[in-house]
């Protein structure tokens, strides 16, 4: 959106003095987000375990013919699970409660098709308490999946008669855990074992949430607290805004260009009425589910840095899988790898100069965020945060670091948001500067950090 689109006020802005960035004010007031929103994206990183009776098959997706005795964890230890997410810098976790195949790691009242029926602890143990209080006793938000799709159930595909027993599923899930971060609903629906497809009934699935856990933010292609971001490599679009046309992705499930690109960018205001962040998800190995043979395939600390700029710091929420064994451990390779990555993020923005903000005019066309290193020093990137709750403001901006005295133009870019991190080739500076370029509003800046190189 461009400042010519803008009502303008003329009331002074965040941004003050003698700018002339937009002053306008919006003919209805920006999208917010709530509470829970902000605190899940300040939340940043999660960790996804799927885990199952595919873990024991060696499949990516059970047909729902699984034999619930394969299912034996001898060696489960969620705490294992946790430290080693904590390990990365993740804030939660998510864990497929059921999958595709509708095995469910908890002891359902719904379906015999559960751990209740697996020789695991004499068929006493539930994985969803054993990760909720791994969690919580490590200060993690618990996130959970619940396959829409069950390959098991009977009753899918009836209407009514699945939605009735997905219901009371989610209710046990919602009920009996202790605090919910997130929902999971995934947009795969396939055919059940009668082959009938089943409708959704989303207002009753999301409403059920809101009323047994209203802090919980619900995640789908469609939200309605947080969208996919549109692929399963963990990337976030550019620009990428946190505000959608609800009118675009109507519902979990849908293809086309048109979508994955409503997707990966979001829509900035006025079409974007809905704030909607997005959350990108990728596995740190080639499937979702754990396969000895793919232990020696993890993704390497280069590619998992490489995933977090394209998603943390473009605006988005990452979500790496990292898929427990048979024994129901993080198998030691992936263990390291969470634990290097997470040290090679702090190494990245060591000793990064972080100072309050100055907020100074400009004799340019936009407002002009300063950072003074007091003396030289080699930087190589900036993460910039916008406060977003006043809304998601910044369409476009530069960056520009002064060397021997004269400022030089090193970096562009387009939306921040809640993060924005951009890097350019290493350069001795004594300064840094934000320039914004156009924006939908005034905007607040929430920090700027300047990362050594
Ligand atoms: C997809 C599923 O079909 C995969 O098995 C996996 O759970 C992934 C996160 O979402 O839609």
């Amino acid at each position: 959106m461009k400042r010519r689109d803008l009502v303008l006020s003329g009331m002074a802005g965040m941004v003050a003095g003698s700018l002339r960035l937009p002053s306008g004010i919006f003919r209805t007031p920006p999208p917010l987000p709530s509470t829970s929103q902000l605190a899940w994206q300040d939340a940043e990183m999660g960790i996804f375990f799927h885990f199952g009776v595919n873990t024991y098959s060696d499949r990516e997706w059970g047909d729902g013919k699984e034999d619930p005795a394969t299912f034996n964890p001898v060696n489960l230890d969620c705490r294992q699970w946790v430290r080693a997410a904590q390990s990365s810098g993740a804030k939660y976790v998510v864990l497929t409660a059921k999958h595709h195949d509708g095995f469910c790691l908890w002891p359902t009242k719904t379906t015999k098709h559960s751990v209740a029926s697996s020789p695991w602890k004499g068929g006493k143990g539930d994985v969803v308490r054993e990760l909720s209080d791994a969690a919580k006793s490590a200060g993690m938000g618990l996130g959970l999946y619940l396959s829409p799709w069950d390959r098991n159930a009977p009753s899918y595909g009836s209407g009514d008669g699945y939605m009735d027993l997905y219901i009371t599923q989610l209710t046990e899930l919602l009920s009996n855990y202790g605090p919910v971060m997130e929902v999971w609903f995934d947009g795969a629906n396939g055919e059940g074992p009668n082959g009938k497809k089943q409708a959704y009934d989303w207002p009753r699935i999301h409403s059920t949430v809101r009323r047994l856990q209203p802090k919980a933010v619900m995640f789908s292609d469609s939200g309605p607290d947080i969208r996919w971001n549109g692929n399963e490599r963990g990337r976030a679009g550019d620009p990428n805004w946190c505000t959608v046309d609800p009118s675009i992705v109507t519902h979990p499930g849908m293809d086309g260009p048109h979508i994955i690109a409503a997707l990966q960018n979001g829509n900035p205001p006025p079409q974007g009425t809905v704030w909607r962040p997005c959350e990108a998800d990728v596995s740190i190995r080639p499937g979702w589910f754990h396969h000895p043979a793919e232990d020696a395939k993890l993704k390497t600390v280069e590619q998992l840095r490489e995933i977090w700029f394209d998603s943390v710091g473009r605006n988005s929420n990452l979500l790496l899988n990292v898929p427990p064994n048979r024994e129901g451990r993080i198998s030691d390779a992936d263990v390291s790898q969470l634990a290097l990555f997470g040290s090679r993020l702090k190494d990245y923005w060591a000793g990064a100069i972080e100072r309050p903000v100055r907020q100074m005019a400009s004799p340019m066309d936009g407002a002009l965020f300063e950072v003074d290193f007091n003396g030289t020093t080699r930087v190589g990137g900036v993460e910039l945060a916008e406060d977003l709750r006043g809304g998601q403001m910044v369409s476009k901006f530069h960056i520009d670091v002064m060397v021997d005295g004269e400022w030089q133009q090193v970096a562009t870019g387009t939306t921040i948001g809640h993060k924005r991190v951009v890097r350019f080739t290493p350069v001795i500076a004594s300064k840094c500067r934000m320039l914004i370029d156009d924006a939908i509003d005034k905007p607040t800046l929430r920090s700027m950090r300047v990362a050594l190189a």
